[in-house]
């Protein structure tokens, strides 16, 4: 809850679909220790909860998210130097860990402007759709700190060094619809359009076999840094436990019945 006792993190259910929207709309959304808990809370909620099949990561008011919040007392400078690796450790590792590995699909809504941690949560979603008024920023350079959050990691394998470099030591606005151009993201929306394509995303993602997905999700990041070897043997491995599992033999049977499937592992 923040001060006036609204809750800094929204919890909306859709069906399958759960979207964990930021509310701090006040502060840009900026990341202070209630929210990171709140939002750890929720990401823990929909991962032990069998019938959220995705979550899309939301935020009310104009911008998606600020980053962390500079006026917290943890961080602010103000006062005396903090020790922002302890913040970052305490708060933000775990948040980055449990998003990575959720059991379900991630989409992230990004209908304004990411920066810093809040461009980071936002990229580490499986899927990345931003209204085109939104925009991503690497906040970290005009504080003189690094990025942090998983950006160091996550950026270069979305957009390659010489972008990740340019966009990290510049620091620009990079526009929803250029982010899309450089592969940063999945879609730039038109504005109108925007809530009505992110709720027929998260339904579709919602309908598909989420331990598959899941598994997806890791053995592309594991296979971004190991041998081709080393990739095989994760796939064999992944491939004989979904072989055995019920989605593989529903999936099989609803294509030879022309049939939409229903999928229900995790
Ligand atoms: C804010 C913030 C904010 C507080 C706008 N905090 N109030 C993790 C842990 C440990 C150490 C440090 O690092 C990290 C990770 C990080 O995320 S570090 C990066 C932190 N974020 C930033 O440095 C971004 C700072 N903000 C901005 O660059 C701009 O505000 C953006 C581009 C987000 C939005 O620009 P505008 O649309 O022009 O809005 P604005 O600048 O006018 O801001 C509106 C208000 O929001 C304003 O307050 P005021 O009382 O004057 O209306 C800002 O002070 C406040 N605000 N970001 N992170």
């Amino acid at each position: 809850m923040s001060a006036n006792d609204v809750p800094v993190l929204l919890s909306e259910r859709d069906g399958a679909v759960l979207t964990l929207r930021l509310n701090r709309p006040e502060a840009l959304n900026a990341l202070d220790a209630g929210l990171c808990e709140a939002l750890l809370r929720g990401l823990e909620g929909a991962a032990a909860d069998p019938q959220v099949r995705c979550v899309v990561l939301a935020a009310s008011g104009r911008a998606f998210c600020a980053g962390q919040d500079l006026r917290d007392p943890a961080v602010a400078p103000q006062g005396g130097a903090k020790d922002l690796g302890a913040v970052v450790a305490a708060r933000y590792r775990p948040l980055v860990l449990r998003l990575r590995s959720m059991p379900v699909p991630t989409l992230a809504a990004v209908g304004g402007v990411a920066a810093g941690a809040g461009a980071a949560l936002a990229l580490l979603c499986d899927i990345v759709v931003a209204r085109r008024r939104a925009a991503f920023l690497q906040a970290f350079a005009a504080i003189a700190l690094i990025p942090d959050s998983g950006s160091t990691w996550v950026l270069p394998r979305l957009v390659g060094r010489a972008r990740a470099m340019g966009l990290c030591l510049l620091g620009d606005k990079l526009p929803a619809a250029q982010a899309e151009a450089y592969g940063l993201i999945w879609k730039c929306v038109d504005d109108e359009a925007f809530d009505h394509e992110v709720a027929a995303l998260a339904q579709r993602l919602a309908a598909q076999p989420a331990r598959a997905l899941a598994r997806t999700r890791e053995l592309l990041d594991a296979g971004a840094s190991s041998s081709l070897e080393q990739a095989l043997q994760a796939e064999a491995e992944a491939q004989r436990e979904l072989g055995f599992a019920a989605d593989f033999a529903e999936g099989v049977e609803a294509f030879a019945s022309r049939r939409a499937p229903r999928f229900q592992d995790r």
